[in-house]
């Protein structure tokens, strides 16, 4: 087995369920209040602005209120202390990693805490509703959206990412269904390629049989105990 020097870690909304914030697909996840289709697809946005910003209003008031968890605490542990390149790509819009203390911090389906102006552009800090159609601070326009990730929208920085999973000797998936591509195709890339690949999650993931290790339980006990 090779030296592990370099590590990617992917998250997903199970490291942030302990914290209070729903996941969603399973029971009581978010999919099962809300159709995909109404509010997490370009098509839906331009079809029904008002509900999507809701949603969106809704769930960024919501995430101000919540708390790192000790799996967040351990992994900005390991950010601090790892002397190789680690990198956490993360598929969660919330900003509890940062707040958690980690910074190698790479946010692949956006930020619940950025607005986007499709008008110029710009995306910009933005903690409070955007459904009275505030200016964009650059450029004045009413056009701002959520700066995440839709259904049919290509992810973001997927250029590091790919450079990051070539040289990793080691890849972490945390929390994760593995339902959602391209992020649940890390695991294959990375392992075609010759890292050790290890799943930490509640219930086995789908992608599940392509881990050469899976740890099952909760985030906030599973994390912590293989950092440490
Ligand atoms: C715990 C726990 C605890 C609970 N402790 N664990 C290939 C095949 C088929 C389809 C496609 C394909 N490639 C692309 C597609 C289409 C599509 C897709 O994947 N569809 C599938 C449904 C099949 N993908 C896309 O459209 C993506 N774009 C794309 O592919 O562009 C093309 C392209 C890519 C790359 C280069 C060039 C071109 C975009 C996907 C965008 C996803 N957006 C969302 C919404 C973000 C904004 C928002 O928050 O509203 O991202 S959807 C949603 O799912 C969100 C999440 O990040 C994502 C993943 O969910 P996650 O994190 O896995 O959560 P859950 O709830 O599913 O799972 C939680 C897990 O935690 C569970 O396993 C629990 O057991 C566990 N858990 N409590 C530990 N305490």
């Amino acid at each position: 087995m090779r030296v592990v020097r370099n590590i990617v870690i992917l998250t997903g909304a199970g490291v942030s369920a302990e914290s209070g914030i729903d996941t969603f697909r399973g029971g009581g996840g978010l999919w099962e209040q809300h159709r995909v289709e109404d509010v997490a697809t370009p098509e839906a946005f331009a079809r029904d602005p008002d509900l999507v910003l809701r949603f969106y209003d809704m769930r960024r008031s919501a995430i101000q209120e919540k708390q790192p968890n000790e799996a967040h605490f351990a992994l900005a542990r390991l950010d601090r202390e790892w002397r190789g390149d680690l990198l956490i790509v993360t598929q969660n819009v919330d900003d509890l990693h940062e707040r958690g203390g980690a910074g190698r911090v790479l946010h692949m389906h956006g930020e619940h805490l950025n607005a986007w102006c499709t008008a110029c552009d710009v995306r910009s800090r933005w903690t409070g509703p955007l459904i009275d159609r505030p200016a964009c601070p650059a450029c004045g326009e009413r056009a701002l959206r959520p700066d995440v990730v839709w259904f049919g929208e290509i992810p973001y920085r997927m250029d590091e990412i790919h450079d990051a999973l070539r040289h990793a000797d080691l890849f972490v998936s945390i929390g994760t269904s593995g339902a959602v591509y391209p992020a649940a195709g890390f695991v294959r890339g990375a392992r075609d390629l010759g890292a050790q690949t290890l799943e930490l999650n509640l219930e086995p993931s789908q992608g599940s049989a392509w881990f050469h290790e899976s740890r099952l339980g909760p985030a906030s006990e599973i994390v912590p105990a293989w950092v440490d």
